[in-house]
């Protein structure tokens, strides 16, 4: 009999049927988005789960399915998962580095864009039918080119969004992240590191790329946007919950800061309300991954996470990309 695995949100068919070899697979082709008690009673008797940032897994969840081995999620992010909950059961957890890095970059470019250029605000403005005449200084902006680019988290996203900044606009690029990067990165990316302080100080285009932690929690929140630059621009793409996004609709509507670029919220896909009322921000429903190719490779990764993890396909036993590797052998 072949292991029962749950696929907890729908994703492309072709792929659910590459788990359909190995595994009796329970999928969600209606894309329900399972509450906690639904999504404990979809795991029962699986082995495994194809999951998405949506769902939750924490000791409650775990332990109501003492059965389940491994938890592959379709996201770089893992913040959903308990990991700690996960090593002290043996669960196996994974993500999907890399193959998301440069679509993601590039979201992240283009969003710092139009915050600082003004594109949503004033695609508004002309939908209205708000467009009368040319004025000397309609919708003037902030310059990218040659401006300080400052990067708060410099993984792999953030060296992507770096080079960009660097070698296509001829940015300076100064960050700041938990640990300083090998000389040989700073020097690829062209990027100085910097104080939390310099960053916010120094910084024309602020873009966080910060994974979600207790630690990182409104790491951007009042007293950090009252050291910006009133001129300057920030632009979230890493998880809603680093950034205050009470402070930050205040610090909008009295032009502490120019503008902001968010793909991420506090408690999404809920928005916090101030945040649509303010012109200047560009407001977008967590798309940064999302480029057909670059969705098929986070599947295809997370599909061959699972297949992997649970002893099956040409790298049984060693899941290609494991958050918690030791937990495989436990
Ligand atoms: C996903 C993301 O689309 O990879 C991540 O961490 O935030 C996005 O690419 C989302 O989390 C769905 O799982």
């Amino acid at each position: 009999m072949k292991p029962a695995v749950l696929v907890s949100r729908a994703i492309f068919p072709d792929i659910v049927d590459r788990l359909r070899v190995h595994f009796d697979v329970q999928d969600n082709p209606e894309d329900r988005v399972f509450k906690k008690a639904e999504l404990i009673e979809r795991l029962a008797g699986k082995q495994g789960v194809l999951a998405t940032g949506s769902e939750r897994f924490d000791a409650e969840v775990l332990d109501a399915n003492p059965q389940l081995k491994a938890v592959c999620n379709m996201a770089v992010g893992y913040n959903n998962i308990d990991v700690d909950a996960c090593n002290a059961r043996g669960v196996l957890c994974t993500n999907t580095p890399d193959v998301l890095t440069e679509t993601t970059a590039d979201f992240g470019f283009a969003l710092m864009m139009a915050a600082a250029r003004r594109i949503a605000e004033s695609e508004h403005y002309l939908r209205r039918g708000d467009w009368k005449k040319w004025s000397y200084d309609m919708f003037t902006g902030g310059d990218v080119h040659g401006a300080t680019l400052g990067i708060l988290g410099m993984g792999r996203i953030g060296q992507g969004i770096a080079k960009r900044g660097a070698l296509g606009f001829g940015m300076k690029v100064i960050y700041h992240n938990r640990s300083r990067l090998a000389p040989a990165i700073e020097a690829e990316c062209r990027a100085s590191y910097v104080s939390k302080e310099a960053l916010l100080r120094d910084a024309d285009h602020l873009v966080i790329v910060v994974p979600y932690s207790p630690a990182s929690h409104h790491a951007i929140g009042a007293a950090e946007l009252a050291q910006m630059k009133r001129t300057a621009t920030l632009t979230n793409i890493a998880r809603g919950g680093v950034v205050d996004d009470a402070a930050l609709a205040q610090a909008l509507a009295e032009r502490r800061i120019a503008s902001a670029g968010l793909d991420v919220f506090e408690g999404e896909p809920a928005l916090n309300p101030a945040l649509l009322t303010v012109p200047n921000v560009v407001l977008t429903p967590h798309i940064a991954s999302a480029t057909i190719a670059t969705r098929r490779a986070m599947a295809n990764l997370a599909a061959d996470n699972l297949i992997a993890a649970l002893g099956f396909g040409p790298n049984a036993g060693h899941p290609p990309t494991p958050i918690n590797a030791a937990a495989l052998k436990g």
